[in-house]
């Protein structure tokens, strides 16, 4: 079976979002709220087990002496804190973006080019994947989709399959006909969960994290040293290729 869809997930994928991005917008929404919570860069990486930045915010809370004691008051409190987050996460990315990853572009120009659809995977809101997307390709960048799956599309985040299954279900594909790209064990678990075979790209935050069940795991799509397993010899191409992808899925299909 080979690959008709690649189904990407956003952040930590597509560009380091969450330590320089929605970090920063949520440590932002705190101060303009008048609330003296601050989020590190470690601290973030303990709540990132949390998927849903309202739902990470209701988790935090349960640490914090100045949170709400009412579950009504501080569900209420999440939600106006997660709006100004991201409102401020995508007025911070329309004035200077978040770089992509390496060999995410040149990817994506090859599914273009040998007509392998593509679809959005993720469990963040729709607007901070438009703000990230429409910064590096312009405001018509949806159309390069197939299917776009957001946090408000489905019932359950990740490490549920939902997002995946539902994508799979647009485009009206078995899933080993398509390849996810995920950096976390949570978003591997959700595409494992729908039998999609899935690589990871690590990333910052899930740089040593213990991650099952992948077919590939690389440091970049950029680079074709540290992957395992290790991609055929290309002499000078330096990235990972979809042929390499082709490569992943095969192996991944005869080994399981
Ligand atoms: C990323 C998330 C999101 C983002 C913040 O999921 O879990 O919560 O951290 O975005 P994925 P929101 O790995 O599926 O991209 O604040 O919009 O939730």
């Amino acid at each position: 079976m080979c690959i008709k869809a690649l189904l990407w997930d956003v952040d930590g994928v597509l560009a380091e979002t969450e330590r320089d991005g929605h970090r920063i917008a949520f440590n932002a929404a705190f101060a303009a709220h008048g609330l003296p919570w601050r989020w590190s860069v470690e601290r973030y990486g303990e709540l990132l087990t949390i998927s849903g930045g309202r739902e990470r915010l209701l988790h935090d809370m349960g640490t914090q002496a100045e949170a709400p004691r009412h579950a009504g008051e501080r569900e209420a409190l999440a939600r106006a804190l997660h709006q100004t987050k991201n409102r401020l996460y995508a007025e911070r990315l329309d004035e200077r973006g978040i770089p992509l990853r390496e060999g995410v572009r040149e990817l994506m120009d090859e599914c273009r080019g040998q007509g392998v659809c593509m679809g959005i995977c993720t469990t963040t809101s729709r607007s901070n994947l438009d703000a990230l997307l429409r910064f590096h390709f312009g405001d018509k960048w949806a159309a390069c989709f197939a299917v776009l799956v957001c946090g408000e599309d489905v019932a359950r985040k990740k490490p549920h399959p939902e997002v995946y299954l539902r994508a799979l279900q647009v485009l009206q594909l078995d899933p080993l006909e398509a390849l996810a790209i995920e950096d976390s064990p949570g978003g591997v678990a959700a595409a494992h969960a729908a039998g999609v075979p899935v690589i990871v790209t690590r990333s910052v935050y899930f740089a040593a994290a213990a991650i099952d069940g992948a077919a590939a795991i690389g440091p970049s799509l950029g680079r074709r040293a540290g992957w395992q397993p290790v991609p055929a010899d290309l002499g000078s191409v330096g990235r990972i290729t979809l042929d390499d992808l082709r490569d992943f899925h095969r192996l991944r299909l005869y080994s399981t």
